[in-house]
């Protein structure tokens, strides 16, 4: 862990010195969008004092040094993934849209009726509701694998058929924290020719993601979790299959040509972001990507996981709390329930004593069924907690208990 200073990272996040109803703010809601740098701050302000004017449009130079600010910030989450071009970096406005894009564009050009979509019992409403949508609108049918209770993908259920025409899962699951074996699976899937989408969520903020190692076809994350801004997110895609999907939504900047009668649509990615993008956005997780790799993506993955095993075995500890996802392979989330004490009622008390948590049932309400519960209380961690931010936590859910005896 040499070199791995969480006080250094803590002074990098302003925000983390607020104090929340007199209290210091310990922020464990970071599976719901993660706080920000000062650099990404200072980038986003930096654009706008310095170098902000429409992209890809204009002969003057402030546009030219906004599209290449834009531009690098593609190169660099294209770095930062390992895609192969960045033409297979697609900016959009988060996972959800990347997820969208996805269904409406090579799901209607490729998925018909009786085709099935498989996804897995863990998925995030976003990796459920496009597919129910595109099901509605072609005919299509949503399988769904099977998890055991522990939170873990059943692999000999992972049952692709002959009608299976896309896989999507999700790498990391945001109410259990159950990392998937998602190379298995791409294998699995391209062994019967099937492409697989992941959604990156979760997965991205917690470790080094190479797409050519995976060699996922399509992969969604969302800058906001990954310390940089909201409203901006990435889709990538292998270019063949990009290539060969007609656009998803008409504009400007994703045509070549344009007459009243037809249109030609222009180059990847630029085909697939139509209109005025998130410019700042984009280079301001440019800048958030930057800050990460100044830390090392592996010493964020191996911090983490001290962290969330030192408070998994704390949360263990106490009589009447139910951790809920006890995956082997996991994520820094710890999700719960308590004995006599509902979850939203958690997550006030512990705002109380300025802990920010997630109570409810995390946009993923097939899990809260499959476990039979209401909702969760869910504790999730990022490079920036520290241990003692675990045992307040834990402290204040014992004072929790003793209130509601
Ligand atoms: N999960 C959470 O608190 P957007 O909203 O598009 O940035 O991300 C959607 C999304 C998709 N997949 C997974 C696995 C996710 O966790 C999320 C967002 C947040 O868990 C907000 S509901």
């Amino acid at each position: 862990m040499s070199g791995f200073d969480p006080g250094r990272i803590r002074a990098d996040f302003p925000i983390l010195g607020e104090f929340i109803h007199g209290k210091p703010l310990i922020y464990l809601d970071n599976a719901a969008s993660t706080q920000k740098p000062r650099a990404v701050i200072e980038a986003t302000s930096r654009v706008y004092e310095h170098d902000y004017a429409n992209v890809h449009r204009g002969v003057h130079t402030l546009s030219q040094r906004a599209t290449d600010l834009f531009e690098g910030a593609r190169e660099k989450v294209r770095a930062f993934i390992n895609a192969g071009s960045d033409k297979e970096i697609v900016f959009v406005r988060g996972t959800t849209e990347a997820i969208n894009l996805v269904a409406q564009s090579y799901g209607r050009a490729n998925i018909g009726a009786g085709d099935e979509i498989l996804i897995t019992a863990m998925e995030h409403h976003s990796n459920i509701v496009p597919w129910q949508l595109l099901c509605q609108q072609t005919g299509a049918v949503l399988k769904v694998a099977p998890m055991n209770q522990a939170g873990e993908l059943i692999l000999d259920r992972f049952e692709l058929s002959e009608r299976t025409r896309l896989v999507s899962v999700a790498h990391m699951s945001n109410a259990l924290g159950t990392l998937n074996p998602v190379k298995r699976i791409v294998e699995l899937a391209h062994g019967r020719g099937v492409p697989v989408l992941l959604d990156g969520a979760q997965a991205v903020p917690h470790g080094a993601v190479d797409v050519q190692a995976l060699d996922c076809d399509f992969y969604a994350f969302s800058g906001h979790k990954l310390y940089g801004p909201s409203g901006i997110g990435v889709l990538y895609g292998k270019a063949k299959l990009l290539d060969a999907m007609p656009p998803w939504q008409g504009g400007g900047d994703m045509i070549r040509m344009v007459t009243f009668e037809r249109s030609e649509y222009n180059t990847l990615p630029y085909k697939f972001e139509a209109g005025t993008p998130d410019i700042a956005g984009a280079i301001a997780l440019g800048a958030a990507i930057d800050y990460l790799q100044g830390i090392g993506m592996e010493a964020i993955a191996e911090y983490e996981q001290r962290l969330l095993h030192y408070a998994t075995e704390k949360a263990k500890a106490i009589r009447g709390l139910k951790i809920i996802g006890e995956a082997a392979e996991k994520g820094a989330i710890l999700s719960f329930t308590l004995e006599h004490v509902h979850p939203h009622d958690i997550g006030t008390l512990l705002d109380q004593l300025g802990i920010a948590v997630r109570a409810g049932h995390h946009c993923a309400m097939p899990v809260m069924d499959f476990y039979r519960v209401p909702a969760t209380t869910r504790a999730s961690f990022a490079c920036y907690n520290t241990f003692e931010e675990v045992d307040a936590l834990i402290e204040g859910v014992q004072q929790i208990i003793e209130v509601f005896g």
